[in-house]
């Protein structure tokens, strides 16, 4: 049976008679069978990957390429006069993740399927997701992202857990979704919801009843916690999702032959940041159920887990008070006790201990305690964990310590998104860089070569036009596709530094008043949600959405500069900024971003980076030659002194600097004022002069400079600058997440031993 006649079967007539919704469920009824014949049995080790996210963005295309099938798919529906494009449409984003911590996630089932490694997800299935971001009057609007349809890749079973919180039983029910391999195996990803949700009490945009819990616990993922209702209900998801998570991986092992004692010989699991800590405690004492004495418990666990850390921001490193803990899990409290005591005999260091002296418990001191690998996740991050931040734990432990440069999987960060890069790179290169990225440095033998030059020029140019289209499709925005293409996407954060793009986009409108006009007109494209509690990362959306209004209605400066914030930045978005990026903006604080992997992304699809040595960025610069990168501001050493020194004063730099002060005052003057709200722009304006937590402001010069030279290279200098993409695309080998999943396989897990 041909590829036609086998989708015609499951749809039950002629395909050019099909609607794209019936093609798409006829398409994602021959993925679940393919994937299901790619199911191997598990022998030794399985890995465990818990997280509160799984970003794993749409589905459809990427199964048919791992599986093999996309060609044919696209061939067959193309015969019948449909597009393979249109029916991708239809399916809603899964919307299970917020960040770079997700999306890392995704990118490693990715790899570990495609390794043939035996290596699960374990999370949760939020009904609603972060949110869909919308902006009305320049503001950011929230609202339920429902994305979970009759017909879901998610699959509900019958396999269902006891989880008790807060003493009263409640049932968390399993959902398995496929993960494919690229000619690869298939694992699942395990998804645990409860059956009395109840979508209905969702009003108002994303408000509900936060103590509800039988009716409210997976709707959202991070719910609001900026008050007491909504911490309370992140630590009932949290041990939701280990408790369930736990009695599955015990269940599991002991179907395949474990006797609970040799746990440590069937399961590796990763705690992948805090949110999954409590399965640390909880896996204690289920095995005490078991008949397991808390010695050897402690042992077992300690030799089952591992855990990575994704940040050195203190706010972000969970403390739980006691309180909230001892009310909602109590059965977890008396080990948890235990286990401070057991960690105070190691060391004498206060700093170190679980339960400090305000009664809070530090889960990321529980992992590092009870766990056999600490790992931060590029070279960078892991040195400052060593040598600052877990400097204490680190002498404590050294052997824990290892360093996890994360990756991005090509099959969707190239193969998928960019089709006509893919085919440039096969023509030139053969495709066994499909398999094995470090094929891409043959690249770098067509450095010089003017044709390939061109040809990847003609690929960037048709990837703008693309752009350009879904943006005013989608987004009813029409932009200038020989202009630059700047892009910064990534969660809104001020350690990130929106509002340093902000400042310099400012500083380019008065420099183009002024007639100092610069070497190419710039399209700037954001795209970011802000945490819904987080009000000065909203005040920085406001702003930039207004600055974009007051360019866009002033006819000389909208000549050369335009600025696009785009709505409800997801994965799918992401697919299509990448490929038609020129400039990649990772312009984080040094020393706060642990590692980045849009900034992988982008390289990866011949962009070059404008950067400052941080996370990542140090290691793609290494890659790449400085030759190859715009990286500028202060380093991550000179940043940690700063902060030791306590004596940055944002009010000094922005008295010194006419061209600072001509910024952050525009976003009080008169143009501003006329188009965006008083309220959010002072406080933004007052938060940069009085407060500048991450220290745009010293860094604003050397941005612009920098900026600036790239803005010219890409203009005067057409062939260099392709050629540095070239060589980016070449180098990007090293951030293929199969090559961290086996760095993690090797030092880590030894799954299958
Ligand atoms: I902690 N990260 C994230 O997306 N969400 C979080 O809650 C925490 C970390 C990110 C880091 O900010 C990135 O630098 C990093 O690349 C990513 O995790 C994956 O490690």
């Amino acid at each position: 049976m041909n590829f036609t006649e086998t989708l015609q079967n499951l749809t039950g007539k002629p395909l050019a008679d099909c609607t794209d919704q019936e093609l798409y469920l006829a398409l994602l009824e021959l993925v679940r069978q393919k994937s299901a014949d790619r199911v191997q049995p598990v022998t030794g080790r399985k890995l465990y990957y818990i997280s509160a996210e799984f970003l794993i963005g749409k589905l459809l295309s990427n199964n048919l390429i791992n599986l093999g099938l996309y060609k044919e798919a696209r061939d067959a529906l193309a015969a019948a006069g449909k597009r393979l494009s249109d029916i991708e449409e239809v399916e809603p984003e899964p919307s299970l993740g917020n960040g770079g911590l997700g999306r890392l996630a995704a990118c490693f089932l990715d790899s570990l399927a495609t390794l043939g490694l035996p290596g699960d997800g374990v999370g949760l299935r939020y009904h609603f997701g972060l949110f869909h971001q919308s902006f009305e009057d320049g503001v950011q609007n929230e609202k339920p992202d429902p994305w979970l349809t009759a017909h879901s890749w998610a699959e509900k079973t019958d396999v269902t857990y006891p989880v008790e919180l807060a003493g009263k039983e409640y049932t968390a029910r399993l959902y398995k979704l496929a993960v494919t391999g690229y000619e690869g195996r298939t694992n699942t990803l395990n998804l645990f919801d409860l059956d009395t949700i109840d979508e209905s009490i969702v009003h108002d945009g994303i408000a509900f009843d936060k103590t509800a819990i039988d009716k409210n616990l997976t709707l959202f993922l991070y719910p609001d916690d900026s008050d007491e209702a909504g911490r309370y209900l992140r630590v009932y998801q949290q041990y939701l999702m280990v408790s369930a998570g736990a009695q599955l991986i015990l269940a599991e092992c002991a179907a395949r032959g474990c006797c609970y004692h040799d746990l440590a010989d069937y399961a590796a699991i990763q705690i992948n940041d805090t949110h999954p800590s409590m399965v640390i405690p909880e896996l204690i004492r289920l095995l005490g159920e078991k008949g397991i004495e808390f010695e050897e418990a402690v042992e077992i666990v300690t030799k089952t887990c591992a855990y990575t850390n994704h940040t050195i921001l203190a706010e972000a490193l969970e403390k739980w008070p006691r309180a909230y803990l001892d009310a909602v899990v109590p059965q977890l409290m008396p080990i948890i006790e235990k286990l401070d005591k057991l960690a105070r005999t190691r060391t004498k260091d206060e700093s170190l201990a679980i339960i400090d002296k305000d009664d809070r418990v530090h889960m990321a001191h529980m992992d590092i305690h009870f766990t056999h690998s600490t790992n931060g996740v590029a070279t960078l991050h892991t040195e400052i964990l060593k040598n600052s931040e877990l400097h204490g734990f680190y002498e404590l432990y050294p052997e824990k310590f290892n360093n996890k440069t994360n990756g991005i999987t090509f099959r969707r960060w190239l193969l998928e998104c960019d089709p006509r890069l893919t085919a440039e790179l096969e023509q030139r290169i053969g495709s066994g860089f499909r398999k094995d990225a470090a094929e891409l440095e043959k690249l770098l033998a067509f450095a010089d070569d003017e044709t390939v030059l061109n040809e990847l020029t003609a690929v960037k140019k048709a990837n703008k036009e693309a752009l350009a289209d879904w943006l005013l499709r989608t987004q009813n925005v029409k932009v200038n596709t020989e202009a630059m293409f700047d892009i910064q996407s990534k969660r809104l954060h001020e350690y990130k530094r929106q509002q340093l793009n902000l400042l310099y986009l400012i500083h380019q409108y008065h420099e183009i008043k002024a007639g100092h006009l610069p070497a190419v007109p710039l399209v700037s494209v954001f795209g970011a949600k802000a945490a819904p509690a987080y009000t000065i990362a909203k005040d920085i959306i406001h702003a930039l959405l207004t600055l974009s209004k007051v360019i866009a209605a002033d006819p000389e400066v909208s000549k050369w500069l335009q600025v696009v914030f785009i709505e409800n930045y997801n994965v799918t978005a992401a697919e299509k900024l990448i490929p038609a990026c020129d400039l990649s903006e990772q312009i984080s604080l040094a020393s706060k971003e642990a590692s980045g992997t849009g900034n992988m992304k982008f390289m990866l699809n011949g962009a070059l980076t404008l950067g400052t040595m941080d996370g990542a960025n140090v290691e793609i610069s290494q890659q790449v030659g400085d030759e190859n990168i715009y990286i500028f501001g202060q380093t991550s050493n000179q940043v940690i002194h700063r902060y030791a020194a306590g004596d940055y004063c944002a009010a000094q730099w922005y008295e010194g600097d006419a061209n600072i002060r001509r910024a952050i005052d525009f976003l009080t003057g008169a143009e501003m004022l006329a188009t965006g709200h008083a309220e959010n722009l002072t406080r933004l304006h007052d938060e940069l002069i009085h407060k500048d937590w991450f220290q745009t402001l010293p860094d604003f010069n050397a941005y612009v400079v920098r900026k600036g030279q790239a803005l010219s290279d890409y203009a005067c200098d057409p062939r260099g600058w392709r050629r540095k993409c070239l060589v980016n695309i070449a180098k990007a080998g090293m951030f293929s997440s199969d090559r961290t999943i086996a760095e993690y396989d090797r030092d880590i897990w030894h799954l299958g031993q």
